[in-house]
């Protein structure tokens, strides 16, 4: 432990300041990461150490500004990092530097660790212009406790995820490897799409956002293994514009328009991946300049129709269901489980209770309405698939069926949310059913719908239950919410606080945009 008091004197941290592992990790100015970076880097190794695996340090800050960064830990088969793990990770980030060695131990203790285990940390980072000096921080953290590292360098967080799972599965899950990752993605994709047969170069084009981020970088290098199945035309390539600047799924879900710096033609499909290429939203525009959004409820929705049609066809047994947020548009809901008859699943925002939740069926589709979502194969399910795939006796429909759905399990990236996996299976789908996103998106139209955000005081005095769905604190919010929204037709709303920034979100939604509108801010006035 002497190297890492020697070597944090190098990242030391500015006295009184507190930040809290959220949602999605440490997230704030990058001028006050530098601490938190080598601190994480001496936590993924401890962590290393004690799931006697490889651990993973992803350094961005998604959607957030240029200035911003993160740090987000990925556990073994590439999940988000446990809840005790993020205590430790606040405590660690937030002892005083003469404090440091003192919190180290307490976590070796608590966790019984045995520091003469060997320890792998995989590290990578984002685009930003801070990404480069903080991810070395984390090498530098890793080195201190003589951990093992090794630096994937520039990569998606979906990309680093993939690299993790692989490497603590040995190669099962595929190689760990930026290559192999496209390799494994496009070969699927590709024989997927050789069931759309009469697919024309035309529905073969897409207008992608890069959001002048990685995920640009990314589509970029993969551009050569689609072997011409897709034609992508890439925008905010991070040639000339800022990060997540006026572009980005994150921007175009919010202010429900067309990022700057695409040029698409009406009716041509569109799609933006966030800053590190964990969100996709689709869209268009219709022939009067109207811009329409699909977001991830209406993935989910694509995607689970074509999985239902497939089980159906293939005759295999197996449970499928689609996860939300309260966030998730009310006819998303009502069409999955009144029209497709799929079990719906809501759980509390954050990526890590989706994934946990659609853990629990043989098929768990989920999706946030903002574009971060999956596809979850039990491994009870990837057998029978495999097994029918496999049968020489299976009749022709079947085993076409089998097949699909074996190619569908390899172009999905189940570790978490991936921009360009969805991509790929979602062209996939669209091509292999003849589909064009205004069919898509007339499958159920959204309801009207408005988020606001409102500054208070102490946002964490409001307190939620039912998934966030009611407030249960402060006395009385609740009752309020409810008769705002009997004022309304086909009405909907609630609050909570958020969990990457310092506001309450109101989300309101209803028959009209007026209403919608005003619902948001009559609720936002009651937050007050
Ligand atoms: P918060 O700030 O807790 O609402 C936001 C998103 C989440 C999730 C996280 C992590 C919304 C309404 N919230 O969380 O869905 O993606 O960021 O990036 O989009
Ligand atoms: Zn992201």
């Amino acid at each position: 432990l002497d190297e890492v008091s020697k070597k944090s004197s190098l990242h030391p941290k500015p006295a009184g300041l507190v930040l809290q592992y959220g949602t999605a990790g440490f997230r704030t100015n990058a001028k006050q990461l530098d601490h938190v970076m080598f601190r994480m880097g001496l936590l993924a190794t401890l962590r290393s150490k004690k799931t006697e695996a490889t651990i993973g340090v992803m350094v961005t800050a998604s959607h957030n500004p240029e200035e911003d960064n993160g740090v987000k830990l990925v556990d073994p088969m590439g999940e988000m990092v446990t809840p005790t793990w993020e205590g430790y990770a606040t405590q660690l980030a937030n002892a005083e530097q003469e404090d440091l060695l003192a919190a180290l131990k307490d976590v070796i203790e608590k966790e019984a660790i045995n520091m003469s285990q060997e320890a792998n940390v995989f590290v990578g980072k984002d685009t930003r212009s801070s990404s480069a000096s903080l991810s070395q921080a984390v090498l530098d953290g890793v080195s201190a406790l003589g951990g093992h590292s090794k630096d994937y360098g520039l990569v998606t967080t979906p990309q680093l995820h993939y690299m993790v799972c692989c490497q603590n599965t040995q190669g099962k899950y595929g190689e760990a490897t930026v290559e192999g990752y496209y390799k494994k993605l496009c070969q699927a994709f590709i024989q997927l799409t050789n069931n759309a047969s009469n697919c024309t170069d035309d529905q073969k084009h897409l207008s992608v956002d890069g959001a002048n981020g990685i995920g640009a970088l990314k589509v970029r290098e993969m551009e050569s293994h689609l072997k011409k199945e897709l034609h992508i035309s890439l925008f905010n390539d991070g040639s000339k514009g800022k990060l997540n600047h006026q572009c980005g799924a994150d921007f175009v879900k919010v202010q429900q328009n067309a990022p700057t710096g695409i040029k698409i033609n009406p009716g041509e499909r569109g799609c933006s991946f966030d800053g590190d290429a964990d969100r996709i939203v689709y869209y268009y525009i219709d022939s009067e300049g109207q811009f329409h959004l699909l977001d991830g409820d209406k993935i989910a929705t694509l995607i689970s129709t074509f999985l239902k049609e497939l089980l159906t066809q293939a005759a295999l047994d197996l449970k499928i269901a689609v996860v939300q947020t309260a966030y998730a548009n009310g006819s998303s809901t009502h069409y999955l489980e009144d029209t497709m008859k799929v079990i719906v699943r809501c759980t509390k925002t954050g990526v890590k209770h989706l994934h946990h939740a659609a853990q629990e069926f043989d098929i768990g589709v989920y999706f946030e309405a903002n574009g971060h979502g999956t596809v979850l194969f039990s491994k009870a399910a990837e057998e029978k698939i495999q097994q029918l795939a496999e049968n020489p006796g299976a009749d022709d429909e079947r085993k076409r069926a089998a097949l699909l759905l074996q190619n569908t399990v390899n172009v999905i990236n189940q570790t978490v949310g991936d921009a360009i996996s969805d991509m790929l299976l979602i062209e996939a789908i669209l091509a292999i059913k003849g589909m064009t996103i205004q069919q898509w998106d007339a499958i159920y139209s959204d309801l009207p719908n408005r988020q606001l955000k409102v500054k208070v005081s102490d946002r964490r005095v409001i307190d939620t239950t039912d998934a966030e769905r009611r407030a249960v604190s402060p006395a009385g919010l609740q009752e309020a919410i409810d008769s705002l929204v009997k004022k309304y037709r086909q009405a909907r709303s609630f609050v909570r606080p958020s969990g990457t920034e310092d506001v309450v979100r109101v989300y309101a939604e209803a028959e009209t945009q007026e209403s919608a509108d005003d619902l948001a801010h009559e609720v936002s006035l009651a937050v007050y």
